[in-house]
């Protein structure tokens, strides 16, 4: 067990240091990779540069993916450690609220990560979790790694897929299998944001929430004012606008005394 942090209400760094502690936490519960901790600290400087909050792009690109999951036939939402560890009722919700299935999906995988993740998602209300033990049965082609192994029932046989804290590889292989995948990836020049088909640059604490209210908001719409809302959305454009809007605010920072 490792030490732990006692967070004072008035650190000027509390929630983000609560993070941490939660993914720690996650890691010794087996919920989370080692590789994960490395993952969100890369997360943390990129939410870092555009100042924490939720930037226009990114809700432009939730607005889009809320449309996309709620036109879906067979929406999935994967699941790995992180998301697990950080999101799991935002994850659980989003899913009875589509609706969509939820599938355990894990890059770094073994059997007791797997049902450490599944048990979270259960804890957080999930009733039914594909992608466990002999259930992911099926193969994604040309992918290598862990991730390649899916469930038939799910991210196999899906249309839309949800793939927040993605690695570049899988992202590829899904798109070569013609699925339409949305991910959330708070640095916009990874292959998984360059390589997705709606990316939210955003933190998922904060993106899956938002995610969950244009659901809410957007399923009053007909099917062609969804439709409307995923054609007038540009992956690229909406991309080149996260990194202006980076450099808009380092170029203001840095002339501020
Ligand atoms: O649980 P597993 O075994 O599936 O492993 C998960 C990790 C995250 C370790 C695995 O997918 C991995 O190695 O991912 P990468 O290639 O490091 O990519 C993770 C991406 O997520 C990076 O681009 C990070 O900037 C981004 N990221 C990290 N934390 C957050 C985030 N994006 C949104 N919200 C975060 N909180």
């Amino acid at each position: 067990m490792g030490i732990r942090l006692k967070i004072p209400k008035s650190h000027v760094r509390a929630e983000s240091l609560k993070k941490r502690e939660a993914l720690i936490d996650a890691e010794e519960k087996g919920i989370v990779a080692k590789a994960g901790l490395i993952a969100h600290g890369r997360g943390e400087a990129f939410d870092y540069l555009m100042g924490e909050v939720t930037i226009p792009p990114a809700l432009f690109a939730t607005r889009a993916a809320a449309a996309s999951l709620i036109l879906a036939e067979h929406p999935i939402i994967s699941v790995n450690g992180n998301t697990a560890a950080l999101v799991p009722a935002d994850a659980v919700s989003l899913a009875k609220l589509v609706p969509a299935d939820l599938e355990v999906n894990l890059f770094y995988r073994n059997r007791r990560r797997e049902i450490a993740v599944k048990s979270a998602l259960i804890r957080a209300g999930a009733k039914k979790v594909l992608g466990t033990g002999s259930s992911a049965s099926a193969r994604i082609p040309e992918l290598f790694s862990e991730r390649r192994r899916v469930d038939p029932r799910g991210i196999y046989s899906a249309d839309v897929i949800l793939v927040p804290l993605e690695d570049g590889d899988r992202t590829m292989a899904l798109k070569k299998m013609g699925k339409f995948v949305i991910t959330i990836d708070l640095n916009p020049l990874s292959r998984t944001a360059q390589t997705a088909d709606i990316t939210i640059v955003d933190n998922i604490v904060r993106a899956l929430p938002n995610l969950l209210r244009a659901v809410e908001e957007l399923k009053r719409l007909n099917e062609q004012e969804l439709k409307g809302i995923i054609e007038r959305f540009d992956n690229r454009r909406n991309l080149s606008e996260t990194i202006l809007f980076i450099r808009d605010r380092l170029t203001a920072m840095a002339k501020e005394e």
